[in-house]
């Protein structure tokens, strides 16, 4: 009898666990960030199993505050597309909105489904950052956020800095390379000054190497800004962040989200519950 109760848990357990391992929808990057006035960014949706024959997977965005930034419409997956990375676009709210400084909204990824398997699943937020250029000596990044590179495209993505208004001496920022081995800047120094307009640009490539790596995340950590002109010193800027995509890569395996793990763990722990169910059943017919 309690050999047949575990059986029967793990049974179900191992079900409710694989079939909750297989829906899913990744939303990549989670996080952005923005300046206002300055160039739309995105991000990228996919799913992680292919839905039913005939269902239609649909995610809606949605933005908490369309006055700091707007998002482009609903996406749709099929059994056909699930496994082909689709945009959103994130495009941020104007100046002209008043010393608001750096306001943060979210996007929400509604997920709905025509029929069965993705019902119920739910898709990450997204939180983003946009920031002030109003009536305020700031630097600002353009993009900062949002670069996606394949590894095989040699073309530069160009990110510009630029000053919101005119200082009174040069301004210069250091930039770090964090992952050396991805992608590689034209400079590591950017200096605004009047004879460039204040107004400079660094130039990211993607270095196209042989390693299965799967999909990676970049960043470039910034300085803050030193200058003469007190009001351009010191000041602290978004870093910057993006993704590049790996051309070598065989399968590419989805990452498991938080609840998965979750899961994961469930079914081990049920796992080895009824294993141990199991044995002392065994020992005690041995005894008997
Ligand atoms: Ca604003
Ligand atoms: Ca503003
Ligand atoms: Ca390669
Ligand atoms: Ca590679």
């Amino acid at each position: 009898m309690r050999k047949t109760y575990s059986l029967v848990i793990l049974l179900l357990t191992f079900f409710i666990t694989s079939e909750a391992l297989g829906q899913g929808v990744v939303v990549s990057p989670t996080s952005l960030t923005t300046s206002e006035d300055g160039s739309p960014v995105q991000y990228s949706v996919v799913l992680t199993s292919e839905p039913d024959a005939g269902e239609t997977v649909t995610i809606t965005p949605s933005s908490t505050d369309v006055t700091e930034g707007i998002v482009s419409g609903a996406l749709m997956f099929t059994d056909a597309t699930w496994n082909i990375r689709q945009f959103v676009t994130v495009t941020p709210g104007s100046s002209g909105d008043g010393n608001d400084g750096t306001v943060s909204y979210n996007i929400g990824n509604n997920v709905s489904t025509t029929s069965g398997s993705y019902n119920g699943i739910t898709a990450s937020d997204v939180s983003v950052e946009n920031q002030n250029v109003d009536g305020v000596s700031a630097i600002v990044l353009d993009p900062s956020s949002g670069i996606l590179i394949e590894e095989e495209d040699p073309m530069s993505h160009v990110v510009t800095f630029r000053t919101t208004n005119t200082p009174t001496n040069d301004v210069e920022i250091s930039l770090i390379n964090n992952n050396p081995t991805d992608i590689q800047l034209s400079t590591t120094t950017i200096s605004l000054n009047a004879g460039n307009g204040f107004t400079s640009s660094v130039s990211i490539t993607p270095i196209d190497d042989s390693d299965d790596e799967g999909p990676e995340t970049f960043s470039i950590t910034t300085s803050a800004s030193t200058s003469a002109d007190a009001n351009y010193n010191g000041l602290q800027l978004f870093d910057i962040i993006g993704e590049i995509s790996d051309d070598d890569a065989t399968v590419v395996a989805p990452v498991p989200t938080m609840g998965q793990w979750g899961l994961i763990v469930l079914f081990l722990l049920m796992l080895i519950f009824s294993v141990s169910i199991l044995q002392s059943s065994k020992s005690k017919s041995a005894v008997a």
